[in-house]
């Protein structure tokens, strides 16, 4: 299995970094979650009873499987994106027997490479091309040794909603130009639903969504040359009903200063870093946000409203 890495330069993350906390409000990539322990974290929080997409959108894929695969092509690749820890896919997987190569991407290239061979373990016959990459800018697919027809994309967990609804439209119209018409993207989108759940879902009792959005600093610390005191932050996230998003930011417990590569960044007491937006949407506004780039072929949801899985063809 060849692992193909697409890396980004050193100089761009660092000045995304440095450009993000001279704004006001001052804001961090929200990618930066996802190095090993965020990963790892973010698995955690997977497993949260509050957090409800994860298990919501895993079992509408189960319920529907039979169904959803047959919207894909034969001797098809698939692609997915933001691929994590893969558990998702392999629902895809024995359920697509003439697929001719499966390629997971993700930004967390240890985490990547290992669940890609853990993949590979059960299935040996499946020819998997991993590509670590930050798909949020361009990328190039890797070479695929194998005779194909179709390439067909996968967009779990509701990571959409991580863009401001201009700049998703941006991106699934590079993803649809990328792939070609009729191509096929499977994506998950969560549904507004009541403020008081999406409240509990990004502020769980065992403080792991703290721990998360709190390695960021930790990250960037091992990332650049920067000495985030990770003890002078706390964790504030909520649903602002007037964007439809939930917003997580890290607060300033004092006044301070940081050092990011020689350069001085000043926090008040009270401060706030946004650090990641996660939309919501209605399926009338994600149609609208789609249209004239994808048809939404099908919707599958839960029962209680909660999360949608759709399928998408490039017009
Ligand atoms: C992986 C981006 C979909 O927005 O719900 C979970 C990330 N942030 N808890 C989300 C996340 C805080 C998650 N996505």
């Amino acid at each position: 299995m060849q692992v193909k890495t697409q890396t980004t330069h050193y100089e761009d993350i660092l000045s995304e970094i440095i450009d993000g906390l001279k704004k006001s409000p001052k804001r961090l990539p929200t990618k930066l979650f996802y190095d090993e322990k965020g990963s790892q974290l973010f698995d955690k929080i997977c497993e949260l009873d509050e957090y409800y997409p994860t298990r919501t959108e895993l079992k509408i894929l189960d319920d529907n499987i039979e169904e959803i695969t047959s919207y894909f092509g034969d001797n098809g690749v698939l692609l997915e994106l933001g691929s994590g820890s893969s558990v998702k896919i392999r629902l895809l997987i024995d359920h697509l027997p003439t697929l001719a190569a499966y390629v997971p991407v993700d930004i967390s290239s240890e985490h990547l490479v290992y669940s890609a061979e853990c993949l590979k373990a059960d299935n040996p016959e499946l020819k998997v091309y991993p590509l670590v990459a930050d798909y949020t800018k361009e990328f190039a697919l890797p070479t695929i040794n194998e005779n194909y027809k179709t390439i067909d994309a996968f967009y779990p967990g509701s990571t959409i909603g991580n863009f401001t609804p201009e700049k998703a439209r941006s991106f699934l119209e590079r993803v649809a130009n990328t792939f070609g018409k009729d191509s096929g993207l499977l994506i998950g989108v969560d549904l507004k639903k009541e403020k008081s759940i999406l409240d509990a879902a990004y502020n769980d009792s065992k403080g792991i969504t703290a721990e998360f959005n709190l390695n960021l600093l930790n990250h960037i610390n091992n990332l650049v040359n920067a000495d985030f005191d990770v003890n002078k932050f706390s964790h504030y996230a909520f649903f602002n009903e007037k964007y439809g998003r939930i917003e997580m930011h890290l607060i300033s417990k004092e006044n301070q200063e940081v050092k990011i590569d020689g350069e001085v960044i000043n926090f008040e007491k009270g401060e706030k870093i946004l650090t990641e937006y996660s939309y919501k949407y209605s399926l009338r506004d994600f149609k609208k946000l789609v249209d004239g780039i994808y048809d939404v072929e099908k919707i599958w949801i839960d029962d209680n409203s909660l999360f949608s899985v759709q399928f998408l063809r490039a017009v």
